[in-house]
């Protein structure tokens, strides 16, 4: 079966988060910019509305020469704030979370998602699916996205960047070859301007000039492994799977004492901090622990620990502290140095569900 792959991206981020805000933006060029503060126009412009792209405006210009390009076209200049986007494309992402089988974040406005088995790789289902993802941002968001589709990443990449703005590219398996031929090599995901221009020497300009390249000249140019890869990413081959964005699988904190000891209540005193700091991570990612190590770093640096786990997750900071406690006793009588720095970590996360409460209750399996 034929994989399906999308990629969706959000239309200029930034200035469009700006104009939903404001909605008198929209008819005018907006440009969104990080000011670097040194005088008042120092910095660069972040992203621009499509009417201010219209206007020899992009992402990275100086703000200055934006600025004289925009002159007399009733321009809005917004101070970038990063908080904010990344609130929005946080629910964004989670909305994504929840109508693709694996969903794989690459920035802050986009991803990559795998809907093979959801759809068994119809790709009439899938274009349904992806008309609906597009729809429930809009309603969410009142955000506009392009979405591309197809049997590869590197496709589904293409087709997202065709596709804008607003727009869905489907790249069907069967066309693929036929939808790579004209297109030219600098668009493919992985080959920069060096790679281009080697192959531009070799007389290839366009992904199907780099298909029908023979195998033998693109190793000898560009050895086994890459050369492999660009018949790959040529012929709408490569197999780079979806791979879901990582959870966290632990979380630590380690301080410096400010002295060294073995005293494990001092220790842990001074920690104490830090355990509060752990916790409030569980609470916020909504994760729950099964294993406690205690951390003890020695002068030398040698690294020294304990764990405990327990049978079933855990979510109580009573009970994260009680263990650390214990473990530090345990630690500091099998070793014949002080500590100079100490830690804690839990580990074996799992999320927090209805049944957690009781079972804080259990005692811990050594
Ligand atoms: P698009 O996707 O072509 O419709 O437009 P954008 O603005 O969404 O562009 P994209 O997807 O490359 O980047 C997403 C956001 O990342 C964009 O809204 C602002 C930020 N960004 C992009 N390029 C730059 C840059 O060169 N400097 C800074 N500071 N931020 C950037
Ligand atoms: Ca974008
Ligand atoms: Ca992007």
């Amino acid at each position: 079966m034929a994989r399906v792959v999308g990629h969706i991206d959000l239309d200029y981020f930034y200035a469009q988060v700006e104009e939903v805000e404001e909605p008198s933006l929209k008819s005018r060029p907006v440009i969104v910019c990080v000011f670097s503060g040194r005088t008042d126009d120092s910095g660069v412009v972040s992203t621009a509305n499509y009417k201010a792209r219209e206007l020899g405006v992009h992402s990275g210009m100086p703000i200055a020469l934006a600025k004289k390009k925009l002159g007399g076209k009733d321009a809005a200049v917004i101070k970038m704030e990063h908080e904010k986007y990344e609130a929005v494309s946080g629910r964004i992402m989670e909305e994504l979370e929840d109508r693709v089988d694996v969903l794989e974040p690459t920035g802050i406005d986009e991803a990559f998602f795998d809907i093979t088995a959801s759809t068994g790789g119809d790709y009439s289902k899938a274009v349904e699916a992806a008309e609906s993802i597009k729809r429930a941002i809009f309603e969410r968001e009142r955000l506009t996205s392009s979405v591309g589709l197809g049997r590869s990443k590197i496709i589904a990449k293409l087709g997202s960047d065709m596709a804008k703005p607003d727009g869905l590219k489907v790249i069907v398996p069967e066309e693929t070859e036929a939808f790579l031929a004209s297109i030219p090599v600098t668009k493919l995901y992985g080959i920069g301007p060096k790679t281009s221009a080697t192959l531009s020497s070799m007389g290839i300009r366009t992904a199907g000039e780099l298909a029908g390249a023979q195998p033998a000249d693109l190793e000898r140019a560009f050895g086994r492994k890459f050369g492999a890869y660009l018949v790959a990413a040529a012929t709408g081959t490569d197999a780079d799977p979806v791979v879901a964005g990582l959870e966290p699988t632990q979380f630590s904190r380690i301080i410096t004492l400010r002295r060294d000891t073995r005293e494990p209540l001092e220790a842990f005193d001074q920690l104490s901090k830090g355990i509060e700091r752990v916790h409030q991570k569980l609470i916020d990612s909504g994760k729950a622990f099964r294993t406690v190590t205690a951390i003890g770093i020695l002068a030398d640096l040698s690294i020294k620990t304990k764990s405990r786990s327990f049978e079933a997750p855990v979510d109580d900071v009573a009970v994260l502290r009680d263990v650390t406690l214990s473990l530090f006793e345990d630690l500091s009588r099998s070793v014949a140095r002080d500590f100079r720095r100490v830690g804690v970590r839990v580990s074996g996360l799992s999320a927090v569900d209805s049944q957690s409460s009781l079972t804080q209750f259990l005692r811990p399996a050594r």
